[in-house]
């Protein structure tokens, strides 16, 4: 087998055999298994592999700071369901790329750090090397595995290995390990073609027992008031029409996570989103499909569930299952495989909706639509700006691009991004998930516009825009469809907190982010009003190119911590 990368380095009596070396190897394996982009920082060890790459026909996106371009593979691997590729330098380089490793196990997507390292002879005596750290040791909590190569013979068993280990089962972060010895170890050619191989169905299917799918069709079909709660594991399982066909023939009303949303489209009229609550609250059977019962649905307790409510559990992970409430139904499985095995075993109309369900969540959901319709009427007028003026504009700029990819961070401005703008498409919303990370914002932009070529809106308050900020100069550099809606309320959470003590609150900040984005090439605008807002953002989809909007938000507007107050361990200095 020979491959693009490997350097034929025959010698001029043509006696030496061919020979090649670590980089070529990574590049080889990482071509044989159909990677297209990585994302990364370069320096010592790792820049000749970064130059490499691009010459092999994988792309090479560079970034200013490694947590986003470890964000940046971790959205990628959401997107395609191929691990995204992050490459890191030694010890400081790899530090900042594990937020994103760490971030990605968390929320349940597939990537790889690669990093360089330094000499392991070095290393483990502690001489004090050039950016010294055992990497290996430290990435293992962070990461659903860690492994190193630690011979360029076993350079594609490595990647092979956490490229498998990335996508199958429950997706995750992987690290490897790749010190610069091997990066620049020099191996007979022959023999490193066989060293490297193409991955045979790197995600296998996942069939849950016909026993399993009884029990649930069981507890469906006795159920009085079911729901379904679709997460971003099924999303991410690419199922749409087998989840569409198990919802539209049981008539289960649904609610999507944030990331769910649009794998029915948001108006669907099973969907009581705008009826969540009372949703939680009532129903006596629950099935949640590619969702955990963590902080975000309130661990399953009550009294934000009904006490006796009975759980069906759809995932890939077995150790899911109990983890915060019995569950009556495990069915382990891949969302697609469990569908299909629904379909199949249910009886024709034994899996229905009683009326009277429908019903009272129906008149619930009217009475929550007519409430905010006022709140959003009087954003509409109120000057200085408030969220819910710029989000109704951006909403209807965005109905009118279904295709755009929504990135959202920040505290209000995730909460309210996420309650007012529908989705009609899947897997088109990406925001902070299950840590409520801020940071995610421009890497995500980044690869969701690398990975699609489909425009890009970036909703971000504007603390969250801060610490991804500078990647604007990549966006620009690459010539990025992404369009970067900062809501700057000048601060975090608010912006109208004055300190006693002359230095600016601890929550306050100050920036023009418009001029940020000129400094780069981009184009920069500031709206003061939704209409603003509308026409800029339009401006900007129309143009394709990187752009930002500083929408100047009243800095009064903003409650602390968004919906998530009650979790600060004290309230004293709480403000509304
Ligand atoms: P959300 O935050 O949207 O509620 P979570 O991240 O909490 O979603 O849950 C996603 C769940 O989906 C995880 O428990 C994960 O194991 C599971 N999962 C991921 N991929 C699949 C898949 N293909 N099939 C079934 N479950 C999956
Ligand atoms: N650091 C990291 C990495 N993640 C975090 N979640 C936080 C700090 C704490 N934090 C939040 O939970 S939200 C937030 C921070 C700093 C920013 C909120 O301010 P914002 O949004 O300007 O982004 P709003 O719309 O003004 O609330």
């Amino acid at each position: 087998m020979t491959h693009a990368a490997t350097p034929a380095t025959t010698g001029m009596d043509g006696e030496q055999a061919a020979q090649t070396d670590g980089i070529h190897l990574v590049v080889d394996a990482l071509k044989l298994n159909g990677v297209e982009t990585i994302y990364g920082v370069v320096g010592i060890p790792i820049t000749d592999l970064a130059r490499l790459a691009p010459a092999n026909g994988i792309r090479y996106i560079g970034f200013r700071h490694e947590s986003d371009a470890a964000h940046a593979a971790a959205a990628a691997g959401f997107l395609t369901q191929k691990p995204g590729i992050c490459l890191t330098v030694s010890a400081p380089g790899f530090l900042n790329g594990l937020v994103g490793l760490a971030n990605a196990t968390t929320n349940c997507f597939p990537m790889v750090q690669i990093s360089g390292s330094s000499e392991r002879h070095l290393v483990d005596l502690q001489r004090g090397d050039y950016e010294e750290m055992d990497q290996l040791q430290a990435a293992k909590q962070f990461a659903k595995a860690a492994f190193r190569v630690s011979r360029a013979e076993d350079i594609g068993r490595g990647i092979a290995r956490a490229i498998r280990t990335a996508a199958s089962g429950r997706p995750g972060g992987v690290y490897l390990d790749i010190p610069a010895a091997v990066l620049g170890e020099v191996i007979d050619a022959e023999k490193g073609a066989s060293s490297v191989w193409e991955l045979v169905d790197a995600a296998p299917k996942q069939i849950p027992g016909p026993d399993a799918v009884d029990r649930a069709i069981d507890l469906l079909a006795g159920a009085e008031r079911p729901l379904i709660v679709l997460g971003k594991g099924a999303a991410y399982s690419r199922a749409d029409e087998q989840i569409r066909a198990f919802v539209e023939s049981s008539g289960i009303p649904y609610v999507p996570m944030s990331m769910a949303k649009g794998l029915l489209p948001d108006d669907h009229p099973q969907s009581v989103a705008t009826a969540r609550s009372l949703a939680l609250k009532r129903a006596d059977v629950v099935m949640l499909v590619g969702a955990r019962l963590n902080w975000l649905l309130g661990h399953g307790d009550a009294p934000q569930w009904s006490p006796d409510a009975k759980f069906i559990q759809v995932d890939i992970a077995a150790n899911e299952m109990d983890s915060n409430q019995p569950i009556a139904a495990p069915l382990v499985g891949d969302v697609g495989s469990v569908m299909d095995a629904l379909a199949e075993r249910a009886k024709p109309g034994q899996i229905t909706t009683p009326a009277a369900w429908r019903e009272e969540l129906g008149a619930k959901s009217e009475a929550n639509v007519a409430k905010m319709a006022k709140r959003l009427e009087a954003a509409k007028a109120a000057h200085p700006m408030k969220f819910l003026g710029a989000l109704q504009s951006i909403r209807d700029v965005l109905a009118e691009n279904p295709n755009a990819y929504v990135v959202n961070e920040g505290a209000n401005a995730l909460d309210l991004a996420r309650n007012t703008i529908p989705m009609s498409v899947p897997r088109h919303r990406l925001d902070s998930g299950t840590w409520g990370v801020m940071g995610i914002g421009m890497g995500y932009a980044i690869a969701a516009a690398v990975e699609t070529g489909e425009p890009v809106v970036a909703i971000e308050g504007d603390s969250a825009f801060g610490f991804s900020g500078m990647e604007l100069e990549a966006i620009c550099r690459y010539n990025l469809p992404v369009i970067t809606v900062v809501l700057n309320n000048s601060g975090v959470y608010r912006g109208d907190e004055v300190s006693p003590t002359g230095d600016p609150a601890p929550t306050y900040l100050k920036a023009r982010h418009d001029l940020m984005i000129q400094a780069f090439g981009g184009k920069g605008y500031q709206a003061t009003t939704p209409d603003e807002v509308a026409s800029t953002l339009r401006e900007a989809i129309a143009a394709g190119v990187p752009a930002l909007i500083d929408c100047i938000i009243d800095p009064g507007d903003g409650t602390e911590s968004g919906n998530i107050g009650h979790l600060n361990p004290t309230g004293l200095t709480q403000k509304k």
